[in-house]
């Protein structure tokens, strides 16, 4: 069973930063899809909560120099 979330992400200036984000989303293992968007600073997560939690989704996108946010 998967789960969608939309979470907040701050710090994205151009099409390259979204690349960076989507790709550290999608390494995650359990996460199924991401869809970044830069005008809406956001990023539409589909992952499997049984395998990967939702604070390794705002870690991933920190550690490429980002700002996450859950509450969307
Ligand atoms: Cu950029």
């Amino acid at each position: 069973m998967t789960k969608t979330i939309t979470l907040r992400v701050e710090g994205m200036s151009c099409e390259a930063c979204v690349k960076h984000v989507t790709e550290a989303l999608m390494r995650l293992e359990g996460v199924e899809s991401a869809a970044v968007s830069l005008r809406n600073k956001s990023a539409q997560v589909v992952y499997d909560p049984e395998r990967v939690q939702l604070q390794q989704l705002l870690e991933a996108v920190e550690e490429e120099g980002y700002e996450a946010f859950a509450d969307g």
